[in-house]
């Protein structure tokens, strides 16, 4: 009896390899067509439930929609997995680009066993809520959102204020700790099923190039700007020493985190005043004058809607206005972190933030809508080619025409009446330098810290200070207080818990540079890079359309070659962009410490 077991599985066995071995390509398509047709809907499915989380996170919303997320991670994981069926195969290089994307297509990749699969999106809902409902209280009970600390952190000059606000953030995140070392564990299970060494492994392979070169295309980036950032971290610490004295910041050390406007010292603008060159300021101020005409969220938004209709994009639908979060509610927990999300595939468009009235979300709802009209202009494409064509061009887009919120941008709007002359171009540089610089080693470490995460050379013992290493390796900024590993400061910072890659925004930064200088260098040639605009400038929109309408089908160089002639990320972009303010920023500082 066993034999003849046996023997008949042996027969079925032959008989399977051979089917397997005879993959046709016509099989292959038809099953590509399967994946984008059930993904498709599994992802409209579990776009609404997790919107709905989002808006209203309460228990029952986290079960609904990590049950939405496992169904499609697991129907992604094991569409990959019955993908290597045809391996080998030759086939056109439209159909093997999708069958390379699958396994590349989900960031959150699942264990096979089911209950740990579920344990995964249990948990990254979960460590997202936990961020979503993060409130400080402080010791006479009164309780602070992100929103109301990060406005501590950018208006207050008063230290010990602006320790308790940064301090008090970093008690939302220790909970997450054991929740994190988890999901490391879990979702490396899922990149070791896919054939990859970790998740940071299956991460930074979605470049058209493999990761190790990837790697080292991030260093040779950084190694462009670093010069630029030491110049402009160079000159802030002299002045935050005039503001504060010896005993808050050293001569040569690293700048105190508190001390730099933005809860992760991110973005340096909001202590522009502190710094700003007294012979060379525009005389303007965006956030009064938004403030003094009394411009409300949608106001701001409409704005920024009428920016891409200026350059030939159609219109946003009227869903848009009726379906988007715009203002923080004050009767439920929602996740204020921006987002901007097309929930059909199509054009249900919408964003989710809780704007305030201010510079930098005029700037954020500019980003948001960059996503927007990528995804309307990329939904004609086969599902698995709905995408950027690499993440850092997704979050490139929007920033590229708030490049162009030139003086005189803002004197067409009516703001302002007169442009400032050039010889305040200074300041304006300046006001940038503190985004754009300042964010470039904070867009780097973040992945930087968690590669390492992934990949164990950093254990859940030394979360902490390794993430303090970085910060102060690539920054040059410290902790204001001693940590320590009861804290779990990396979970302070949204895209974290939220399981999001972060060194696209490194990669968007420069980007947009070298967008904005392709686009604009046509329509005001003569203009200086930070005074030409591509405002009203239909023949930019076009170009940038064509790039935006590539989607994923082809590899990222094309999609830039579309839109700049260019090939390769060019970090000189950033380079030229700010080439008067470097020296400037020297002369400031001749005598003065560098580095720290
Ligand atoms: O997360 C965002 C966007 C949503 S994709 C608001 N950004 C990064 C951040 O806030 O940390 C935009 C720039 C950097
Ligand atoms: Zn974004």
């Amino acid at each position: 009896m066993r034999s003849i077991t046996m023997i008949v599985l042996l027969i079925t066995g032959l008989v399977t390899f051979a089917q397997e071995s005879k993959a046709t390509l016509k099989e292959a398509q038809a099953f590509i067509e399967e994946v984008e047709s059930t993904l498709a809907k599994m992802s409209v499915e579990s776009a609404r439930a997790a919107w709905v989380n989002a808006n209203f996170i309460t228990y029952d919303t986290e079960m609904l929609t990590s049950k939405a997320q496992e169904r499609i991670l697991v129907a992604t994981m094991n569409y990959a997995k019955q993908a290597t069926r045809f391996d080998g195969l030759k086939m056109p290089e439209e159909l093997a680009r999708k069958f390379k994307l699958l396994k590349l297509s989900t960031s959150l990749p699942t264990p096979s066993d089911p209950k740990l699969a579920e344990e995964l999106t249990q948990i990254t809902t979960r460590m997202k809520s936990v961020y979503g409902k993060g409130r400080y209280c402080n010791e006479e009970g009164e309780c602070f959102t992100v929103g109301e600390l990060s406005n501590i952190l950018a208006e207050s000059r008063d230290p010990a204020k602006l320790l308790e606000a940064w301090q008090g953030w970093r008690t939302i995140s220790p909970p997450m700790r054991k929740d994190f070392e988890r999901y490391v564990y879990l979702a490396n299970q899922g990149a070791r099923d896919l054939g990859f060494s970790d998740l940071g492994e299956l991460w930074t392979s979605g470049y058209d190039m493999p990761s190790k070169d990837f790697q080292a295309e991030l260093d040779r980036l950084w190694e462009q700007v670093k010069p630029l950032y030491e110049s402009l971290h160079a000159y802030v610490r002299m002045k935050l020493r005039e503001q504060y004295g010896d005993e808050v910041v050293s001569e040569k050390g690293p700048i105190p985190a508190h001390l730099l406007g933005n809860m992760w010292s991110q973005t340096w603008s909001n202590i522009y005043p502190l710094v700003a060159p007294k012979e060379a300021d525009p005389g303007y101020d965006l956030t009064q004058i938004l403030k003094d005409r009394q411009t409300d969220a949608i106001g701001m938004v409409k704005i920024g809607e009428a920016f891409f209709t200026s350059m030939g994009f159609e219109a946003l639908p009227e869903t848009f206005w009726e379906r988007s979060l715009f203002v923080e509610p004050r009767d439920r927990d929602v996740v204020c972190h921006a987002s901007a999300w097309c929930l059909d595939n199509v054009d249900d468009l919408r964003i989710k933030m809780c704007i305030e009235v201010d510079e930098e979300d005029f700037g954020v709802i500019h980003h948001e809508l960059g996503h927007n009209f990528y995804q309307r202009a990329y939904n004609q494409q086969p599902f698995l080619f709905q995408g950027s064509a690499n993440d850092g061009f997704h979050e490139a887009v929007g920033d590229t025409l708030a490049l162009s919120i030139t003086p005189k941008y803002l004197v067409d709007l009516g703001y302002i009446e007169t442009q400032p002359d050039p010889s305040k171009d200074i300041g304006l540089l300046l006001n940038l330098a503190l985004d754009k610089v300042a964010f470039l080693p904070f867009g780097l470490i973040i992945d930087q810290w968690r590669w390492k995460v992934f990949s164990g050379e950093v254990t859940a013992e030394q979360y902490n200070q390794a993430w303090w290493e970085l910060r102060q390796k690539y920054q040059g900024i410290m902790p204001p207080v001693a940590r320590s590993e009861s804290d779990f400061d990396p979970g302070a910072k949204y895209h974290v818990p939220a399981n999001v890659s972060y060194t696209r925004y490194f990669l968007a930064d420069i980007l947009q540079f070298q967008f904005h200088r392709a686009l604009a260098k046509d329509s005001t040639s003569s203009a200086p890079l930070n005074r030409a605009s591509i405002y009203g400038n239909k023949v930019a929109g076009e170009r940038l359309n064509t790039m935006l309408a590539m989607g994923l089908s082809r590899p990222w160089p094309e999609a830039l070659a579309a839109l700049s002639g260019e090939t390769a990320m060019d970090a000189n972009a950033v380079i030229d962009y700010f080439a008067p303010l470097k020296v400037w920023l020297d002369e400031q500082t001749k005598g003065q410490p560098r580095g720290w």
